[in-house]
């Protein structure tokens, strides 16, 4: 029998006609993947394709980068500003200065009614970082909202916490070329083949030149579960029982690296009188992997010359997340394993720019990393922007997340938001629902108009997105990288930087504080404020990074004047002894006793509910729901089961099931697969009114980030098929 093509003509792929290509940073993942968009010759954007000289993605695109020019013109776009007086009215359009004076005017009125705090602003990681520095001048400057928070209190709070806690600040130490040096990868939580593709790359090229072992820990077999050595199904939000377990064979082998601890740690004693009650045995019962296994891990992780440990949301996103993040330092710092080539802990980060949000924003603090707290830093922000000292809070306001509960009980009434889309991405969505109804007044500033929480909005403003837009944004290994403008904002969009210079304006009447306009300008000031911090960019310029397709962090103009600059930059942190961010220079081993809070499955409710993602499609669909090649692969809400618990259900493959939590139900399509063990379910949360509906997000006490991955569902079959095909379809909004 003949396969393939040889009988016809070979296919044969029509030419675009770019005349130009123009340089960008990918704007989906954190991996920072250095692309290019190919222009036609009218100027539309008709191609992407990687750069090849670039070192993160050294020519590489996934399924996302490669079909990211066809966003610029996709369905749903907002075109010009909207208007109503009351969620219950139609929008109607408006002139930006009629919609610009009316977001001014309802914030003044709202905080003069109740107070500064009642009128909350959440941000983003998808931003550029001049636009993130921009919008924490106004918020903290000039508005003055201490409720000023962002998205990525869904996604990294957790990591930052636990960087601040174990080394004294934020700033993840290590790099992708620490795969080509390290002799041992633990993953905790983390999918790099479907949500960091061409990290995973680097990762695979490097195992195959030096073959480490790939250690994965994840309740669920994902992609790189079984591409690993060892994969340790874990039982959900049990992660700091296991790490607990491995340092107490560590410790009590003498695996440990003493002259490290003595020289750079403070608080072993504490450490080890807790970690000694987690014997493997102990351990094994709660969280699930055999004490032999756990000892092996140990052995393997503690013995290697170097090793490095990844995570993202399997641990961030728990109850225990900043203390997963602590555990996972607290093994790096046990072993020596930070600082250097192929010893560290990474946490991967998840949207483009939620570094340069973590930097720069002021969401939960003043920028680069300075403290609301500290005085010293309140007045060097104070006498820089040229606003009162006193202007500024002595303490952090609300978290994203308890942002929404403070509408719920009336302490907030105005909300701007930014970016991000809480009706399909917040747990609990008919909570997020109500919140939102009670709100006197709510601005929605988004790329696309047809957002679910755009559906709550008195005033929409349309912005532009990504390429449409100058500035830079930082990657998972501190990588800072150029978006340059490829085509002006749709329609009558404008930048975000553009949008908060405008509102600047009705709030700066005294033309007090300065506001560049242009984000080359912006640039100019924060490399001002980053001199002789650990986020140091005073050496770098958009031209330079451009020209090097992105540089690490820090990056002094001392270097560059003396010609000692790196090529790259700062590639890793905490290289020096003592050099952690405590005044004595020493990193804190923190002890970590685990309390079982979850919502664990019980006879009404038997089954683990996790959520997450899939490598098609991004978030809450705005932008991957309306590519084609995207939204194909899986147009429709699924979750994977295991045959085994599908055929005692009399669920076939393919079948419509209503899950149901203690929150709400949702009606989605049953897929059979051995990837989920017979009590869980995973289900992608992409989907407006689906994981979400059922997700009930109890919060990380530290970071006030919520547990999306663990609680507890039942799944009811449902008789007529046709019917719950409807439902489900009914229940999306695109
Ligand atoms: N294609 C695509 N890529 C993306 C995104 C996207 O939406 N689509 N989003 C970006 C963003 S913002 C982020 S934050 C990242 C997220 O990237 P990842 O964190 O890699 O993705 P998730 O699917 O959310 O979750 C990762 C894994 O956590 C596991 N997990 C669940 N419970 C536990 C547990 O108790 N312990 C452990 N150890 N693991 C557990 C899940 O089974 C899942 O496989 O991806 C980024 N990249
Ligand atoms: N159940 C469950 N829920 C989750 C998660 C999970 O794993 N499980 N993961 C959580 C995580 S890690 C994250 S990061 C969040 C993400 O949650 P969200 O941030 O709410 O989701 P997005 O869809 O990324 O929303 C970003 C919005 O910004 C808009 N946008 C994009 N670019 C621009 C721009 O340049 N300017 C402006 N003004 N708008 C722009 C997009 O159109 C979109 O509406 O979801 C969280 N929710
Ligand atoms: S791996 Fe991430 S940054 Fe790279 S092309 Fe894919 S989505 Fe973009
Ligand atoms: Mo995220």
């Amino acid at each position: 029998m003949l396969f393939g093509r040889s009988q016809k003509n070979p296919i044969k792929i029509a030419d675009k006609q770019v005349t130009e290509w123009k340089y960008a940073t990918c704007g989906y993942c954190s991996t920072g993947c250095a692309m290019e968009i190919g222009l036609d010759q009218e100027g539309k954007p008709v191609s992407s394709r990687g750069v090849g000289g670039a070192d993160v993605n050294r020519g590489k695109l996934c399924l996302k980068g490669i079909m990211e020019h066809e966003l610029f013109a996709s369905a749903g776009r907002g075109d010009k500003p909207l208007l109503r007086d009351r969620i219950d009215q139609p929008m109607v359009a408006a002139s930006w200065d009629s919609a610009l004076d009316k977001v001014a005017d309802q914030i003044k009125t709202v905080q003069q009614k109740y107070g500064r705090d009642a009128m909350a602003i959440v941000s983003t990681g998808q931003m550029l970082t001049e636009e993130f520095y921009t919008l924490g001048k106004l918020a903290r400057g000039l508005i003055g909202s201490n409720n000023y928070d962002g998205n990525t209190t869904l996604c990294m709070a957790s990591a930052v916490s636990g960087y601040k806690r174990s080394f004294g600040s934020d700033g993840p130490p290590g790099c992708y070329a620490d795969f080509d040096h390290t002799d041992c990868l633990l993953a905790w939580g983390s999918n790099l083949p479907e949500q960091h593709p061409v990290i995973y790359w680097r990762l695979k090229e490097a195992q195959e030149k030096r073959q480490f072992p790939l250690i994965v820990v994840d309740p669920r077999v994902t992609m790189l579960a079984q591409n690993a050595d060892t994969h340790l199904a874990i039982t959900p939000g049990t992660d700091i029982v296991l790490q607990n377990a491995l340092m107490h064979v560590i410790l009590n082998e003498g695996l440990e690296d003493r002259d490290y601890i003595d020289k750079n740690t403070n608080g072993i004693e504490a450490l080890k009188a807790e970690v000694d009650k987690y014997d493997p045995t102990t351990a094994a019962g709660i969280c699930g992997i055999d004490e032999d296994t756990i000892r092996v891990v140990a052995r393997l992780y503690a013995r290697a010359k170097a090793s490095m440990q990844i995570w993202t949301m399997g641990i961030n996103q728990s109850t225990h997340g900043s203390d997963g993040v602590v555990g996972i330092n607290n093994l790096a710092l046990i072993t020596g394993n930070i600082g250097k080539p192929g010893g560290t802990s990474l946490s991967i980060t998840g949207q483009c720019n939620a570094m340069g949000t973590r930097e720069w924003s002021s969401c939960s603090g003043l920028p680069n990393h300075r403290y609301l707290e500290n005085a010293q830093h309140r007045q060097e922000i104070a006498e820089f922007w040229n606003i009162d000292e006193n202007f500024l809070p002595t303490q952090r306001g609300l978290a994203q997340t308890d942002i929404f509960r403070a509408i719920e009980t009336g302490e907030i009434k105005g909300l701007w938001l930014i970016a991000t889309n809480p009706l399909t991405s917040m747990p609990n969505t008919a909570r997020i629902r109500k919140a939102m109804q009670k709100l006197d007044f709510c601005v929605v500033q988004d790329c696309y108009a047809d957002t679910e929480s755009a559906d709550y909005a008195h005033v929409f403003l349309p912005a532009g997105t990504w390429a449409e837009k100058e500035g830079v944004m930082t990657n998972t290994e501190r990588r800072v990288n150029m978006v340059t403008p490829v085509i002006k904002p749709y329609g009558d969009a404008k930048p975000d930087l553009w949008i908060f210079n405008q509102l600047a304006k009705r709030f700066n009447t005294h033309g007090k504080v300065k506001f560049p306009a242009s984000a080359g300008a912006v640039f100019e000031e924060m490399k001002l404020l980053s001199k002789g911090r650990l986020c140091d960019i005073s050496g770098m310029t958009h031209e330079l990074i451009e020209k090097s397709r992105g540089i690490q962090w820090p990056y002094t103009q001392e270097q560059v004047e003396s010609g000692e600059a790196p090529l790259a930059g700062g590639v890793r942190l905490y290289t020096e002894a003592v050099s952690f961010c405590y005044a004595d220079g020493k990193a804190k081993l923190i002890p970590l006793p685990f309390i079982n809070n979850n919502e664990i499955p019980d006879e009404k409710f038997p089954i683990w509910l996790n959520t997450g993602r899939l490598v098609e499609h991004f978030h809450t669909r705005t932008k991957t729901g309306k590519v084609g090649n995207n939204n194909k692969f899986s147009p429709i809400p699924f979750i994977e089961i295991n045959p085994d618990a599908a055929i005692e259900l009399n669920v076939k493959d393919g079948d419509y099931v209503r899950l149901v939590s203690r929150r709400s139900d949702a009606v989605v399509m049953a897929k059979y697969t051995q990837r989920v063990a017979k009590n869980a379910v995973f289900l992608p949360f992409h989907f407006h009114d689906c994981a979400n509906r059922l997700t009930l997000g109890l919060l990380d006490p530290y970071s006030r980030q919520p547990a999306y991955k663990q609680q507890a569902v039942r799944i009811e079959p449902m008789v007529d098929q046709q019917a719950a095909a409807k439902l489900s379809m009914e229940m999306r909004k695109f």
